[in-house]
């Protein structure tokens, strides 16, 4: 078999076709036998003809302005579909622009491979300045979950499987897979390179449980009097939907859910404690983790928890378990498995819970829930967060099946709080390093791997990270409406600029800026909104025209807070910077 690739020189550039095919077919066929059907990207020297050869091979290529939304959209796409999302960026900037969202994948537990083309080895390793030169498999290692570089044509299908199954065996993430220029350009014959490709095995094995683990998870939670089960990302990644609802509504156990895991059971279920996390904290004798860490978003498990009460952890990484806190009952497998183990061994068993918690907690969330709700009758103009979500409220909830992306600070923290969820893996958000720049990306990623509407509730300066990537909703006409809540600034726009030199303060933005003028620049369908009413109105017209819109949305320049609900992170200081 003569497997033999030729790297390409000037007047050997040309493949003869059909006879001869080059590293760019190889990796397109290898992604299709993998089942890739969309790849998301920004393209240039050297990956252009590859993108063109994937789109031949009925690939779906979504074209981006910027790689960090490319590869935010390509997390998310894997986030909701449970195979990896695909990001294809160029050498040197463009792959290190992308690797800030495999990065994020990794953090948050999201399948992506970042595919980058690299420049010629020699040179870079001699650091001779070659075009875009840049050793990006070692930049990749340590930021990702895996990185690989494949040299030559034939090894590329082993190369794209071995990072399909990096990203979604175990605990998921992203990986990077760099793909030299010679590579890619390398010919071979077509005959030589079918004999390649071959259908990998199992590519994310069930992580079955040990019966010991699960013996003694299932005591736990049924010897507790006060137990509760916190849902995760992990939890709605799983889509074992049904098998969580079995298990809080055979066990009577309540449930809460973290950010991206509402809608995984409805925020109004009468076992939802979602309004009475403090309660939980300070009161739950035993708590089970599905497909949550104890990371900062749960206080590490210190501050308010209770020292007494128990954790029992149902995880895919052992390394997580006793990462912050003694787990008193690890379950390391994958949900699916360990919640079958766990609602077999349940059947028949008598649950201890006291009779009065559930009750207890209903009771407190009516009375928060009743509160809570006040905070959204003030119909003030302009608008407060609080006054603008009344309306994303009455429109989102009567359209259940909207997905929702969210990021800012307090148009973050006040979204979450006001907008129930009720169905699984509907809401994203800037997740576990409450990072800015996802919204126009994951909500490209979200439409395109649903074909559903999205709608993104983005503060003013959360969209300035990832704007320009409106037109890419735009270009793909996607029925995604973005929703832009301008109290012009981070935080707030009230911010004062010590030193009077006439510059704006660092959290002033333009709380005069007509966003929806740069909707119009792509022929969006577009909104400025000053009322509750208005916002109402628009919001549920841009839903029903399934058309791309942009509905910016006046705020009062003093409504927000400094860093939203998690302003006790700030280092302390004396001067007041807001008046
Ligand atoms: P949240 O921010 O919602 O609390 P995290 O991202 O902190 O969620 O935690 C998700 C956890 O779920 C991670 O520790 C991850 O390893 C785990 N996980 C992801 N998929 C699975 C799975 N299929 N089975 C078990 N655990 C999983
Ligand atoms: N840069 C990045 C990548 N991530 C960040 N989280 C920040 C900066 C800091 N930051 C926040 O934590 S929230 C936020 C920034 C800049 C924006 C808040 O302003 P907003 O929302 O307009 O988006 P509100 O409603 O005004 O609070
Ligand atoms: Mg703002």
């Amino acid at each position: 078999m003569s497997t033999t690739p030729t790297t390409p020189t000037p007047d050997s550039k040309a493949p003869h076709y059909p006879d001869q095919v080059t590293g760019m077919y190889i990796l397109a066929r290898a992604l299709k036998n993998l089942g890739i059907d969309t790849m998301y990207g920004l393209v240039g020297i050297p990956i252009t003809e590859f993108a063109y050869l994937a789109q031949m091979e009925g690939i779906r290529f979504v074209g981006f302005r910027h790689e960090q939304q490319a590869g935010m959209a390509a997390a998310t796409h894997g986030f909701l579909t449970k195979k990896p999302g695909v990001l294809l960026t160029v050498s040197s900037l463009g792959f290190m622009n992308g690797l800030t969202a495999t990065t994020n994948a990794t953090v948050n537990c999201y399948p992506m491979i970042q595919i980058s083309g690299s420049s010629v080895r020699e040179p870079i390793d001699l650091d001779q300045g070659t075009y875009e030169g840049l050793d990006q498999l070692n930049v990749a290692k340590g930021l990702v979950k895996a990185a690989y570089r494949v040299n030559k044509p034939e090894d590329i299908p082993t190369a794209v499987a071995r990072a399909y199954r990096a990203a979604i065996s175990g605990r998921p993430g992203g990986v990077y897979l760099d793909v030299t220029t010679p590579c890619l350009g390398a010919i071979m014959d077509r005959a030589d390179a079918e004999k390649l490709f071959f259908q990998p095995v199992d590519v994310c094995p069930a992580m079955v449980p040990s019966p010991e683990s699960v013996d003694r998870a299932v005591e736990m939670l049924a010897s507790a009097k006060k137990p509760c089960i916190l849902l995760g990302k992990g939890a709605a990644y799983a889509q074992v939907d049904d098998k969580i609802k079995t298990l809080i509504e055979s066990t009577g156990v309540p449930f809460y859910p973290m950010s991206m895991a509402k809608g995984l059971m409805p925020d109004n279920h009468p076992q939802s404690a979602i309004s009475c996390r403090s309660t939980i904290m300070e009161k739950a004798d035993v708590v089970m983790l599905i497909g949550a860490r104890l990371n900062w978003l749960l206080s590490r498990g210190h501050g308010k928890w209770n020292p007494e009460g128990k954790f029992i952890q149902l995880e895919i990484d052992p390394k997580e378990i006793d990462c912050n806190r003694p787990i008193a009952a690890p379950v390391v497998g994958d949900i699916e498995s360990s919640l079958d183990a766990i609602l077999a061994k349940l059947q028949g068993k008598k649950m201890a819970m006291d009779p009065d918690w559930v009750p207890s907690l209903q009771a407190e969330s009516k009375a928060k829930n009743e509160k809570f709700l006040q905070r959204l009758v003030p119909q003030t103009v302009p608008m407060t967060h609080w006054s603008a979500l009344s309306a994303v409220k009455k429109v989102l909830e009567a359209h259940p099946d909207t997905i929702l992306v969210n990021e800012g600070a307090n148009t973050l923290d006040d979204t979450r709080d006001a907008i129930d969820m009720f169905l699984p893996r509907h809401r994203i958000d800037c997740a576990t390093w409450a990072i800015m720049g996802m919204g126009m990306g994951s909500t490209v990623g979200a439409a395109i791997a649903t074909g559903k509407s999205v709608v993104a509730v983005e503060g003013d300066s959360a969209f300035g990270f990832s704007g320009m990537d409106f037109s890419t909703i735009c270009r793909f006409n996607l029925p995604c409406t973005v929703v832009i809540f301008n109290n012009g600034g981070i935080y707030n726009g009230i911010g004062v600029n010590p030193s009077n030199n006439g510059d704006p303060a660092p959290t002033t933005l333009d709380v005069k800026a007509r966003y929806d003028k740069l909707g119009d620049a792509f022929g969006a369908q577009t909104y400025y909104v000053t009322t509750p009413d208005e916002l109402l109105k628009a919001l549920t017209e841009a839903i029903a025209s399934k058309k791309p819109s942009l509905i910016d949305v006046q705020l009062a320049a003093d409504s927000g807070k400094e860093s939203g609900h998690i302003g006790y992170l700030n280092p302390a200081t004396l001067i007041p910077f807001t008046v």
